[in-house]
């Protein structure tokens, strides 16, 4: 078979004193960490989408990369890339991927045409899958690529455009079903609006939810057993998107009906847009029952868009994971390097050198959070911070066993209350303690 990568080896841990940078310094897959190899724990992913399809096109320039793949034509090109996708998987360890159906297989002059192309490419996909024992995270559909797309899918105005989406979906959920994917994304695309002058908000998300309990039920009639996600975003493209942040989406999920089936896929760089920390979102999926994967990438903070870059931040990366640890670790999400290298990272070694960096940032977080974990004493203040409420009136508190009256009398007899510390400084040093010592 023709290699398409023919320069880079198998990538394979070496330790964080090997200078080889074909090599991972901390994502030792078998090792275990909390318990578990670090390839469970970890469940890296493959984006389609800027991994074998973006090529450096930015908004004042052409591509810088070349993903032709050898060859011009549509569905050659198509199966080139499938082939080229998991020559890289393999290469870079990589147990999963994720895609969009256009970022798979181009669309044609018309529907019919446009799902053969995918059943051929289909086809391809599962026959690589099984011969390099790869798996499929989840699966989605571009609805925002294509013109008709411009005022929404689910959200579109227009009933045409919405049955078009709805088509487009139930193919996205066949083939996502055929590859035994694990869950399957709502990114809201275009869903959102520009302008409240020409824009029915309720009707909109009514309609979106209309279209979510018929994928839904779908879905499970052709038996799916993975989980639905909204991945939230606040803006870009749209001016302001629905599915702004994780507590904007589960209010959604929640008065719609659709918290049963569904769970969030946080991207930090989505997180930093609505202004939260990915921790933040992370947490708030968690507590509201609904954490399910991750889109591992980092934005740039004095920039207001979506840059999608790999992650190295270590501080992130390790809150990150103890946010997920916590949360029970993952069961059918993972962690989808939804990032892509920078425009001017434009060589084949600049990929791996990506995926390398990003995989040990989080294998580095993984490791750190683990040992945050193990010392404790994070979580023991947090525990003593709240004692108040393990007995006494506190304890009432909890069990509903009190009412404003009492509590009155309470406060009346216990006179001016001295605030604790919240201490985050001694926190803060803790945690460098443990990141570096
Ligand atoms: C765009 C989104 C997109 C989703 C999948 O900002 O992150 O890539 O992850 O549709
Ligand atoms: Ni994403
Ligand atoms: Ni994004």
């Amino acid at each position: 078979m023709q290699a398409y990568y023919p320069t880079i080896p198998k990538i394979r841990y070496e330790g964080a004193r090997s200078d080889n940078p074909l090599a991972f310094k901390y994502y030792d897959p078998e090792a275990i960490v909390a318990g578990k190899s670090m390839r469970e724990q970890l469940r890296f992913a493959m984006s389609y989408w800027h991994t074998m399809v973006a090529a450096g096109t930015d908004m004042f320039g052409v591509n810088t990369m070349d993903k032709s793949y050898g060859s011009t034509d549509p569905m050659t090109q198509a199966e080139h890339k499938a082939q080229a996708a998991f020559e890289l998987m393999d290469k870079l360890d990589l147990d999963f991927f994720c895609f969009h159906d256009r970022d798979i297989s181009p669309e044609a002059d018309n529907l019919k045409e446009t799902d053969a192309r995918l059943d051929k490419i289909t086809a391809l996909l599962k026959q690589l899958m099984k011969d390099y024992n790869k798996k499929l995270l989840w699966g989605t559909a571009n609805l925002f690529g294509n013109p008709r797309y411009m005022n929404g899918a689910g959200t579109s105005p227009s009933a045409d455009v919405y049955a078009f989406a709805a088509a487009q979906l139930k193919k996205a959920v066949e083939i996502t079903v055929e590859l035994g994917g694990n869950g399957y994304v709502f990114w809201g695309g275009r869903e959102g609006y520009e302008t409240l002058l020409n824009t029915d908000m309720a009707f909109e998300l009514d309609n979106m939810a209309r279209l979510m309990h018929m994928v839904v039920d779908y879905a499970r009639s052709i038996g799916f057993k993975g989980d639905f996600y909204i991945e939230p975003k606040p803006k870009e493209p749209m001016k302001h998107q629905y599915d702004f942040d994780a507590a904007t989406a589960l209010n959604f999920l929640r008065a719609h009906d659709l918290l049963g089936d569904f769970k969030l896929n946080i991207e930090a760089n989505h997180a930093t847009l609505a202004q939260h920390t990915f921790q933040h979102e992370l947490r708030t999926a968690a507590v509201n029952g609904a954490f399910g994967s991750v889109d591992a990438n980092q934005g740039d903070l004095l920039l207001g868009w979506d840059t999608d870059q790999f992650p190295t931040n270590v501080y992130d990366t390790t809150l990150a994971m103890l946010e997920i640890l916590k949360a029970g670790g993952f069961t059918n999400g993972g962690l989808n390097f939804d990032a892509k290298a920078r425009r001017a990272s434009n060589t084949v070694e600049d990929i791996f050198y990506s995926y390398i960096a990003g995989m040990d940032a989080f294998a580095l977080g993984l490791r750190l959070a683990d040992k945050i974990q193990q010392d404790g004493r994070l979580d023991k203040f947090v525990a003593e911070r709240y004692s108040s409420f393990q007995s006494g009136i506190g304890q009432k508190i909890l069990e509903g066993r009190t009412s404003l009256p009492e509590l009155e009398a309470y406060a009346l007899e216990k006179g001016e209350v001295k605030p604790q510390s919240g201490r985050q400084e001694y926190l803060e040093s803790i945690l460098n303690q443990l990141m570096f010592g």
